[in-house]
């Protein structure tokens, strides 16, 4: 209950602040994208991570407040760097369970792209699997609701879930992001980079692109560009920066 008050305090205070980690095209290395990640700027304990009050936020429906301010601080950041004339990005924002089930969610998104003016091709939700599977028609409609505003979709923590590969094709989903549990697997053995490359044809002979998460070494980023993976993100190119450190990385960027 403290920490159900504490987290709307902070949304009203304004103690959240959202982290960017930049995305990278494998054939060329370019900056493409860059995922939202939001932080509690706690005044005496500093920065705190999302594991540690998204699962709050979601029991006690805060999270359906708390996701319209950072669908809306993403498109306006989005909106600025533009405007600054930074290349363009596309940015990747979570979309959580609870938010997903909320009705207004296709309205919200509506509303926050055309508050920043923002491309909604640029905005990419990310969804997870089990999202995904819980009711085949309602979901179905709200993909389709969400896709007609512009945006794309994609399916985040790829192969972790309920792993039901028949949904994919149904779906009006753009990209899979490879879990970082199989890029790290890549290192191991021979069954780890199988499952990376099945991964990898399977979302291609889907018309899907691939973005493989967590890649921390150029060994990691060599064997996916080998298996034809589309973009990568991990600490080999960048950890998640606050909104000033990302605009200075991405205008020193190559
Ligand atoms: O930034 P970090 O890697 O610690 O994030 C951990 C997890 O928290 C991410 O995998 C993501 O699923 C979740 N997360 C981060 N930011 C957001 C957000 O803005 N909304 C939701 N719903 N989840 C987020
Ligand atoms: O949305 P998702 O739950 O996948 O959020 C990504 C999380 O993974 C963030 O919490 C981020 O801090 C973390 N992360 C990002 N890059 C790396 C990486 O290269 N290695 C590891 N171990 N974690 C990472
Ligand atoms: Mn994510
Ligand atoms: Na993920």
């Amino acid at each position: 209950l403290t920490l159900e008050r504490s987290l709307k305090d902070a949304l009203r205070d304004g103690h959240f602040e959202l982290f960017y980690q930049p995305q990278v095209r494998l054939k060329d290395y370019r900056l493409v994208g860059a995922e939202a990640l939001i932080r509690w700027r706690h005044p005496e304990l500093g920065v705190i991570a999302p594991d540690k009050f998204i699962p709050v936020a979601e029991e006690t429906g805060l999270i359906v407040p708390m996701g319209r301010w950072v669908l809306e601080t993403a498109c306006r950041q989005m909106r600025t760097w533009t405007d600054q004339g930074l290349m363009p990005l596309r940015i990747g924002v979570n979309i959580s369970g609870r938010q997903f089930r909320d009705a207004d969610l296709a309205e919200t998104v509506a509303a926050a792209i055309a508050e920043s003016g923002i491309d909604a091709r640029r905005l990419d939700l990310e969804l997870t699997e089990s999202m995904l599977m819980a009711d085949g028609e309602g979901t179905l409609k709200l993909l389709r609701e969400l896709a007609a505003l512009g945006v794309t979709l994609s399916i985040d923590d790829f192969g972790t879930g309920y792993s039901s590969l028949a949904y994919l094709k149904r779906f009006p989903v753009n990209t899979v992001k490879i879990d970082r549990a199989f890029v790290r697997d890549l290192d191991h053995d021979e069954d780890g980079r199988a499952i990376a490359n099945a991964i990898i044809s399977l979302a291609h002979s889907l018309s899907m692109k691939t973005i493989a998460e967590g890649v921390e070494t150029k060994a990691q980023a060599a064997l996916l560009a080998r298996h034809g993976c589309d973009e990568i993100q991990g600490y080999m190119i960048g950890r998640p920066l606050p909104v000033a450190d990302f605009s200075v990385f991405a205008r020193n960027y190559q």
